[in-house]
């Protein structure tokens, strides 16, 4: 008995960390786990709570009685199979650009807007972006005291938001450097990793990341901003519901494997101060607050990784801007930034079902 859970692309890098969470929940709702993934994965066995599972190739008939299906797929995937499942009875809950912007799909993070899971006429909810996702927590909370007005971010994103490609291309590229005592001339990187066999021509990024800050994550959209930077924009404005929030965002690519940080400098209608923000940080359980200057302690992506909870440090009331908070935020891009949180909006469904 309970409901049944399907997750569609159980063999990929989220994938397998939606299976880290469900394994380490102390219990689940869920009656029955089914594990899904393209036909090339399927027949592979996985440990699930204990229990060896199959993974079945994607096909309609995989999402026959099923209730909840979580999706971790490309866009296009996600495009055309989420309705598939929605049609066959299951709420689709998807990690793909693919619904994110549909009016009639909400986009979910559970501690800011979980209500808006009731609403669903296309049987399909939207997670984030994980860029977004990595401050939502923290914005959500300060916003629903203070009243935000205008947000200014810049991302400090790993290697892994671009998937498995993209983290073993960084430790190919660490290596290759290690050692070298480049950087001591413009290009240094650059001839090394060609001497390597690593040409940025064939890289997912278009510049060096190891040794190497590169400001640029997606693909071109109009004007010289980047698909990133429009969803942090877009997506902060739906999941907040303050549809004209003036946004302002740089997405930038870090040689971090895993974990994404935001600085995020956020203006507020009401009059704030560092010390009700810590208290507001504090209260939150999903929030962990790291803010001691004299000490030096504050959130890195070293200390995060792994964890669940958003950290945040670094507050700051802007000198010169009034009603503004200035602070850092790291989350774990592929726990609460992809896996983690759609198996809250999944798991927020079963209270529901
Ligand atoms: C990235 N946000 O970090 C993207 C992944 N969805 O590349």
């Amino acid at each position: 008995s309970g409901p049944v859970l399907a997750l569609v692309g159980a063999t990929g890098a989220v994938g397998t960390v939606m299976i880290d969470i469900i394994n380490g929940r102390e219990s689940v709702p869920w009656g029955e786990i089914r594990l899904v993934a393209s036909p090339r994965s399927a027949g592979k066995k996985i440990v699930v709570r204990g229990e060896e599972l199959t993974v079945r190739a994607l096909a309609p008939e995989v999402f026959d009685g099923v209730d909840v299906a979580m999706f971790d797929v490309p866009d296009a995937v996600s495009a055309q199979w989420a309705p598939i499942a929605a049609e066959r009875g299951a709420v689709a809950v998807d990690n793909s650009a693919a619904f994110r912007m549909d009016p009639e799909v909400p986009l979910v993070v559970p501690e800011v807007n979980a209500d808006e899971v009731a609403e669903r006429p296309k049987g399909i909810i939207a997670n984030p972006n994980c860029t977004t996702l990595s401050m939502m927590a923290a914005l959500g909370a300060l916003h629903r005291e203070f009243e935000l007005r205008e947000l200014v971010v810049a991302s400090y994103q790993a290697a892994s938001g671009g998937g498995q490609e993209a983290i073993d291309r960084l430790h190919a590229e660490t290596a290759a450097v290690a050692g070298k005592g480049v950087g001591v001339r413009a290009g240094d990187v650059r001839e090394v990793l060609e001497a390597a066999g690593l040409p940025v021509s064939e890289s997912p990024f278009p510049a060096p990341l190891a040794l190497n800050v590169v400001p640029w994550a997606g693909s071109l959209k109009d004007d010289g901003w980047t698909s990133e930077e429009l969803k942090v924009r877009n997506e902060s404005r739906k999941i907040l519901g303050i549809p004209d929030l003036k946004v302002s965002a740089t997405c930038v690519r870090v040689p971090v494997v895993t974990t994404h940080s935001l600085a995020v400098h956020a203006t507020f209608a009401r009059e704030v101060t560092v010390a009700r923000a810590h208290e507001i940080f504090a209260a939150q359980p999903t929030i962990v607050l790291v803010d001691d200057p004299e000490q030096k302690r504050f959130p890195t992506p070293a200390d995060v990784v792994g964890e669940d909870p958003t950290y945040v440090g670094r507050v700051r009331q802007a000198l010169d801007f009034p009603n503004t908070l200035d602070f850092f935020v790291c989350g774990d891009n592929l726990r609460k930034g992809a896996a983690l949180n759609t198996y809250e909006i999944a798991e927020e469904l079963a209270t529901r079902l």
